[in-house]
């Protein structure tokens, strides 16, 4: 490929935050912690353990390693029952055309997720056919905002950094995608995505060839 797209999942293709937020809620109160939905932007695109670590908030010192790592088991098997309501309906407006557009102009096209969910997720949304590489958060060893997953799916395509764009929702995933060197497509509101060199509301606003230097 001479140019290649890297999406991200959660909040780019479909709105699981709502799921990982219903599954965090339920942990925060069986624990008796403070819990609001404002916590929802500050959880979005970070991984599990550093999730549970931004709910635990000043009492996350109380929790040995092991604790931790159980309620973050807790958390995910709520999430992974509410999964199993997912169906290609729950694709966000205009994905599946721009997943295609990228596609039909015979661009590459990765999927880099922080979710360790990302594989069941595709499938439940049914569209794994259509990337050529996917790199979940089984893959890395950092998280967003570090560039690693996006370095690792521009790799497995054989496209140079430079020659890439990423599309993302989160503040910590345009900082990744900056960091790797590549063009960043914020989708979301300006104001909270103004690191990335543009921002579009939403991917029926996508045009692959808008981005390509
Ligand atoms: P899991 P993305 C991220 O996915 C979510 O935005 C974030 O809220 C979640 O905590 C993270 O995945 C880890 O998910 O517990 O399923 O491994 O936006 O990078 O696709
Ligand atoms: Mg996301």
């Amino acid at each position: 490929f001479r140019h290649a797209f890297i999406f991200d999942l959660d909040g780019v293709i479909t709105d699981t935050a709502a799921l990982h937020l219903a599954a965090w809620h339920e942990l925060a109160l069986a624990l008796g912690l403070p819990f609001n939905n404002a916590m929802g932007e500050r959880l979005k695109g970070v991984s599990r353990m550093e999730s549970l670590e931004l709910i635990l908030g000043a009492r996350a010192g109380q929790y040995s390693n092991e604790q931790k790592m159980r309620l973050a088991d807790r958390k995910n098997a709520a999430y992974v029952r509410l999964l199993a309501r997912i169906t290609s309906a729950d694709l966000l407006p205009g994905a599946v055309e721009a997943l295609k557009a990228v596609r039909a102009s015979g661009l590459g096209l990765a999927l880099a997720s922080a979710s360790k969910n990302a594989l069941a997720v595709l499938d439940r949304l049914q569209i794994t056919g259509l990337f050529d590489h996917v790199v979940d958060a089984n893959q890395v060893r950092h998280g967003k905002p570090d560039p690693e997953i996006f370095l690792r799916a521009a790799q497995a395509l054989g496209v140079a950094p430079g020659r890439c764009v990423g599309v993302e929702d989160a503040v910590a995933g345009v900082q990744a995608i900056r960091s790797a060197g590549m063009f960043a497509v914020g989708v979301g509101s300006r104001s909270v995505l103004f690191e990335a060199d543009r921002v579009i509301p939403d991917l029926t606003h996508f045009h692959p060839t808008d981005y390509l230097r």
